[in-house]
């Protein structure tokens, strides 16, 4: 499991977990020369959704320096979340090596990879003289799992630079909101102090879905006061909200649906800066429906034209059966898949482990 640095507070000390930090009270300052016109134009400032935390002042963008505590930090897991059986299996049958080829191009692993795969089978099988369904079931779980291990899959969440701010990008019913909602709620169920930002402005219906999520996740959420408002504005109040309520983490959803590839980089850049201003990015994440295919595919290289993506969302694995999307996508892309989404329900997401994810691929039905 991986370990993160979170905000100690009061109760939770826990022996088993090494207090990492613990400074004295200084005067830092925050807002070094803050200049939030040009960011966030008067008429689009957005206004803190109280939400659950209902003695959260209104914004004061006018200070720019604030007396806030180093925090002490500790090293936390997250309550266990498994992808369960949202993995569809490869075979509907036993396993056949001569149609395993087949089967994972069919899959979307890709012809190469499939080629390669089916053959390493073949050979290993061979050599270790495997030849029961079970046993090539195993062997070929095993395999994929291997391959799809990276050392930079756990979410960007220990360097103790709080809040940790995370931005939520990708296309347009990719799973962007209920990404986060899930995201929110497993991060509270962890005591995790969590801030929301509706930066998809473009449309009503995606602030008001935000603010059920943050209902759910028993979280703020800082939303624009108008439809088009300003998403570089809202971002720049999500972090700050976050820094004056000393939340542990900001979550920031943006809008897929822009016009070309030049307005996304434009809106996109404005968020980083507007972000920036006040604390570190931690991750881009792009969020992924697995159910696109080879589409998904393209989608997913525009946006990593144009964001500075640091890790993949896959969702909806629950409804394809071509799961080798989700290998294809981080071979190619070069970028870890960190968290998957298997259903609507909240807590069906978990980190992205190619053990269980290899295991739903073989599993017998
Ligand atoms: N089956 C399944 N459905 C999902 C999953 N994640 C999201 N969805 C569904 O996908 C649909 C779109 O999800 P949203 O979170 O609204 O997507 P979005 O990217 O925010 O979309 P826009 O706000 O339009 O840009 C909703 O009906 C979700 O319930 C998942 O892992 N599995
Ligand atoms: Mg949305």
């Amino acid at each position: 499991m991986f370990k993160f640095l979170k905000r100690l507070r009061g109760q939770e000390v826990d022996a088993s977990s090494p207090v990492v930090d613990s400074q004295p009270s200084t005067v830092i300052e925050v807002l070094p020369g803050l200049d939030l016109p040009s960011q966030a134009p008067a008429s689009s400032e957005p206004e803190v959704e109280t939400g659950t935390a209902a003695t959260l002042a209104k914004s004061d963008t006018s200070i720019d320096k604030k007396e806030i505590s180093e925090p002490a930090l500790v090293s936390v897991e997250l309550p266990k979340r498994s992808l369960g059986t949202g993995i569809r299996s490869l075979f509907s049958d036993s396993m056949d090596i001569d149609q395993l080829e087949d089967i994972l191009i069919l899959a979307d692993f890709g012809v190469e990879t499939a080629e390669e795969i089916a053959a390493e089978l073949r050979r290993e099988a061979n050599r270790q003289g495997l030849t029961t369904d079970p046993e090539l079931r195993l062997l070929l779980k095993d395999l994929l799992a291997k391959r799809l291990s990276r050392n930079d899959s756990a979410l960007n969440l220990d360097d103790g630079t709080l809040p940790y701010v995370i931005l939520v990008v990708g296309v347009n019913g990719a799973g962007k909101t209920t990404t986060i909602g899930k995201l929110a709620r497993w991060l509270k169920d962890g005591d995790w102090e969590v801030v929301l930002g509706a930066a998809d402005t473009y449309r009503a219906g995606a602030v008001d879905q935000l603010e059920t999520w943050a209902k759910r996740a028993d979280s703020p959420i800082v939303k624009p006061v108008k439809e088009g408002a300003d998403p570089a504005s809202v971002a720049y109040q999500t972090v700050e909200m976050a820094i004056r309520t000393q939340a542990d983490i900001a979550i920031i959803d943006t809008a897929g649906r822009l016009q070309n590839k030049k307005d996304l980089m434009d809106e996109l850049g404005k968020i980083r800066r507007a972000v920036e201003k006040q604390a570190k990015i931690s991750e881009v994440l792009l969020v992924i429906d697995a159910t696109n295919g080879q589409n998904a595919m393209s989608q997913a290289r525009a946006f990593t034209e144009v964001a500075e993506v640091t890790g993949i969302v896959m969702t909806k694995l629950d409804g394809t059966a071509k799961g080798g999307i989700l290998y294809s996508l981080q071979k190619e892309l070069n970028l870890p898949i960190k968290l998957v989404g298997v259903g609507e329900q909240i807590n069906d997401f978990a980190f992205f482990s190619p053990e269980e994810f290899a295991k739903g691929l073989v599993a017998k039905k």
